[in-house]
């Protein structure tokens, strides 16, 4: 069960982040009617929510799952792959450690994201990506198993069209991943159910299940169709915004 979620509202610079796509200039009305929709979805999920201020000394720091990977028992602070990135971690240090007695943290050269980390119940997939590098995920896989968790590396480096790991496979819940079709057949996928994102709904292969509910992409009918036929309830969200700036659901929140 969730019981609460951690998001930072996105500062008037949001548009100055980063990006790798060319979907035109986010819009600020927009971008802040989105983030509070997916606010309130997350407290329509039971969720307490922890607002952080906006920050805009970091543009990028509305995407906060890349700060930090949470577990049962501990939260670990990152140490995020992009240099503008770096400093966000220090505005989340402080408010994990009010909810987790443990913290820890990647260390140099590691480099991390948080969104290069899917959880499976009791095993971890930690993509190896332009943003978390192997002495990284090294770290947080030895830290992992100290807290009884396996975990594997998934290399996404060649797939171009992806940011994170994150953004090409979800679990949710039920044995099942949600994976874009380029990374469907790893072998390490093939005890799961699948559901195969086709390439041109694979923007929704980040989604999120939140208790009884799968937040999921507005606009990708496909997929919606295929959870609700398998028995999952997806609760659709508008995120044009976010995808300007490479960002998907998962991004906005950090859920524990
Ligand atoms: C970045 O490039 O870092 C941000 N503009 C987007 C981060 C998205 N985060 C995520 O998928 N976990």
């Amino acid at each position: 069960m969730f019981k609460r979620a951690i998001v930072r509202l996105p500062g008037s610079n949001f548009a100055q982040g980063l990006t790798t796509v060319q979907l035109g200039v986010p819009r600020h009305e927009l971008v802040q009617q989105q983030h509070t929709r997916y606010c309130e979805a997350l407290q329509a999920c039971g969720l307490a929510l922890t607002t952080l201020d906006a920050n805009t000394d970091h543009p990028d720091s509305t995407f906060v799952e890349d700060t930090a990977v949470l577990t049962a028992r501990s939260a670990v602070l990152t140490r995020p792959g992009a240099r503008s990135r770096e400093g966000e971690v220090m505005g989340m240090r402080p408010i994990l450690r009010r909810f987790f007695s443990t913290t820890v943290e990647i260390e140099a050269p590691g480099t991390l994201d948080g969104g290069d980390i899917c959880e499976a119940e009791q095993h971890f997939f930690l993509g190896l990506s332009h943003r978390t590098n192997e002495a990284g995920a090294r770290q947080l896989a030895t830290h992992l198993s100290r807290e009884g968790y396996t975990s594997s590396l998934v290399d996404v480096r060649g797939m171009n069209s992806i940011l994170h790991l994150k953004s090409g496979v979800s679990y949710i819940g039920d044995n099942t991943l949600v994976v874009m079709e380029e990374m469907a057949d790893l072998e390490m996928f093939a005890e799961y159910e699948l559901i195969r994102v086709a390439a041109d709904e694979s923007y929704a292969a980040n989604c999120i299940r939140l208790n009884e509910r799968v937040l999921v992409a507005a606009g990708y009918p496909r997929l919606r169709g295929e959870l609700v036929a398998r028995g999952f309830h997806p609760l659709e969200l508008e995120m044009s915004e976010f995808q300007k700036m490479d960002g998907g659901l998962s991004c906005l929140s950090l859920r524990f």
